[in-house]
């Protein structure tokens, strides 16, 4: 193995002199962050704008029995405010968002602060003569187009709360999260154009409206202009509504402790679980970790890829950015339509100064060769990031040579849906990188290795076990909606008094964090999470299935791939059709991201006599690796093994 401090990248003295923080700068803060926090978060905090300023900072406690995370608590703010009216006066004329649209023969479009503030108003007036008020529930199933982020920014301006659905969701999971939180309107398009291709988006959701006794309402958007299929007197045309209303809308003063959005994500067992962000602290870690993680500077061109579907989205796309007053891209195509060059068209294009997404995407595009990138000026890129998933150094080093030039200082962020921000992650200014770690931790946040089986924490520099988080930040989620319980059982009852990322992790001699993947049984598949028990549960809802295990397994572009085994009902018969059936069926279940790349039909899985699947032996015949099956004794029926072996699909 190679030792780690052989590549180190540091940042160049040039960049480090502009930084908005350089080593000293880190460390300084850092070493203030940890020893008093309060103070910290005091002085930061400011860095939003409050209606009633807060005197109490931070009251959290990770305490069996008692999790609770409180922010900021008796300060009360608006998120819309602090994204766009307080940017009225000093740049109203700016550019907030900048869309670019599937098709580069289409216009972009250059939405400025002034405009997305008349945008947003208009839309939260709609909202509200649909019945939404404070504390409602609004489900958000849209492409990426600027009404995605006016609706979001609709919500919280009125104090209701938005949870967004991936729209590459199907309509059984959209069902699922509309009852979930109790919708009482869900926001969407008539047609999603991706990749050339268009997605039915209305379609969708009548179909999951179906499932609906009670009179869930849509407002749609109309983007592609094709025929939709409109529900009786619950279904609104958003064009048709804003002629009815004003556009003025006063922001809603909410407490910093009110929920700001719910993101359903998945978990290791059972049914998605939706994550609740609350308003004031989730502000200030995400416009803070904007500016410091990506250097962001007043004028920069700031481009995240990723969809607002996810959490990334939320934070960099809309909220981070747009607090800041930054110049925020949204694009709504996919990296290789017309062709493999397309994110390199664009940040010429656009002159991206920021360039963040994800390194599934950077292994996809480093496949096609370098011919796509070559033909585009990349000269106004000065930093870029990635995020999901671990990025391998061939992916990163590509990204350096071959994207940066040399020039750009790479951040790998660590973070989840549940940290809302940036946990792990380099500053450019401050920071020498290695390919493939995340580095070192933000602001405030205490990362801590603990040894798996025990839990106790790991002092030595040199370490590898589970990764936890020892205090709370700003951004931490503050429940599962409707679930407390399920919050504190997942996420504080392996290891007390920690929070539990579900990370494996490894620090080196310099103190820097490496993360291995997933200890749990949630796989990432192109940098989106999935719950192996989701996949599963889809598989025996059909009715020739009897039983399924789901696995991942490295995947050269995917990172993991999903291997799934099926068992079928007595009398059934494997087959070429069937194995399609199962994948249409999944992606019918769950969406297209959820559909196994490996079915393998398995007479029997290896189980435990007490009749636990043994899933550490799928995972290794599914990586190719079934010489190191390890003890297979308390199996109760071994020879299960030996033809799971025999038939293994990936060779
Ligand atoms: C933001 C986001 C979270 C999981 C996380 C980890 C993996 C994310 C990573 C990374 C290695 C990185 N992950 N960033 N692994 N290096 N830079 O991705 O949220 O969808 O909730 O996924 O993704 O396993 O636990 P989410």
């Amino acid at each position: 193995m190679l030792d780690d401090n052989e590549k180190l990248y540091p940042p160049s003295d040039a960049f480090a002199a502009k930084a908005h923080a350089d080593r000293a700068t880190y460390d300084a803060m850092y070493q203030a962050s940890i020893e008093d926090p309060e103070a910290f978060w005091a002085e930061h905090g400011k860095r939003i704008d409050w209606i009633k300023p807060y005197t109490r900072v931070k009251d959290t406690s990770f305490a069996p029995g008692n999790v609770s995370i409180k922010w900021y608590e008796d300060g009360t703010l608006n998120v819309a405010a602090n994204c766009i009216d307080r940017h009225l006066e000093t740049r109203g004329d700016q550019t907030a968002i900048i869309w670019e649209p599937d098709s580069p023969d289409d216009d972009a479009l250059h939405i400025t602060y002034r405009e997305l503030h008349r945008n947003v108003c208009k839309f939260a007036n709609v909202l509200k003569s649909m019945g939404v008020g404070k504390g409602d529930r609004v489900v958000l199933y849209m492409p990426m187009i600027p009404e995605a982020a006016y609706a979001m920014l609709a919500s919280a301006r009125i104090g209701a709360i938005h949870s967004i659905v991936f729209a590459g969701f199907s309509a059984d999971a959209l069902a699922a999260r509309i009852n979930g939180c109790d919708a009482k309107v869900v926001i969407t398009a008539d047609g999603a154009p991706r990749g050339g291709r268009i997605t039915n988006l209305k379609d969708n959701v009548n179909k999951a409206l179906l499932h609906d006794t009670d009179d869930v309402k849509c407002l749609i958007v109309r983007r592609t202009g094709q025929q939709i299929a409109f529900r009786s007197a619950n279904d609104f045309w958003l064009h048709e509504e804003e002629e009815k209303v004003s556009a003025d809308c006063p922001p809603e003063e909410m407490a910093a402790e009110d929920p700001l959005f719910i993101l359903y994500t998945s978990g290791s067992t059972g049914q998605p679980k939706g994550v609740v962000h609350t308003t004031g602290g989730y502000l200030v870690f995400a416009s803070m970790t904007q500016k410091y993680t990506f250097d962001y500077h007043d004028g920069d061109i700031f481009w995240c890829t990723a969809d607002v579907g996810w959490v990334t989205g939320h934070s960099y796309i809309v909220y981070g950015p747009l607090a800041n007053g930054a110049t925020t891209l949204m694009f709504e195509g996919v990296p290789t339509y017309p062709d493999a060059g397309r994110f390199w068209a664009v940040c010429d294009k656009h002159k991206v100064n920021q360039f963040y997404t994800a390194p599934t995407a950077i292994r996809a595009l480093m496949g096609q060769g370098n011919q796509f990138v070559e033909p585009y000026d990349l000269g106004s890129l000065k930093v870029l990031g990635t995020v999901g998933e671990p990025i391998n150094p061939e992916a990163w080093n590509w990204y350096n040579d071959i994207v940066g030039k040399g020039r750009c200082p790479i951040v790998d962020t660590w973070w989840q849906t549940e940290t809302g921000g940036h946990l792990l992650t380099p500053l450019p200014g401050a920071t020498a990188t290695k390919p493939g770690s995340a580095t070192l931790p933000f602001f405030g946040v205490q990362p801590v290795i603990l040894e798996p089986t025990t839990g106790a924490e790991i002092h030595e520099t040199v370490a590898e076990g589970v990764l936890c988080i020892k205090d709370s930040w700003p951004a931490q989620m503050r429940t599962v909606w409707g679930d407390h319980e399920r919050f504190e059982k997942t996420y504080f009852s392996d290891y007390k008094n920690y929070y539990f990322t579900g990370d494996g992790c490894r620090r080196d001699a310099d103190g820097y964090y490496w993360i291995t993947g997933r200890v749990d049984d949630v796989i990432n598949v192109s940098g989106h999470r999935m719950g192996t028990a989701e996949v599963e549960s889809a598989l025996v809802a059909h009715p020739k299935v009897s039983e399924s295990a789901v696995v991942g397994y490295p995947h050269a572009v995917k990172g993991q791939g999903i291997y799934a085994y099926v068992t079928l009902m007595g009398g059934e018969e494997p087959s070429e059709e069937l194995r399609k059936e199962l994948e249409v069926w999944v992606r019918g279940e769950i969406g297209p991201i959820a559909k196994p790349d490996l079915i393998q039909w398995a007479p029997g899985l290896p189980k435990t006599r007490s009749g636990k699947i043994m899933r550490r032996i799928l995972r290794k015949i599914a990586e190719n690796d079934y010489g190191a099956l390890g003890d297979t004794s308390t199996l109760a029926d071994p020879s299960v093994v030996d033809d799971l072996i025999e038939n293994r699909m990936n060779r």
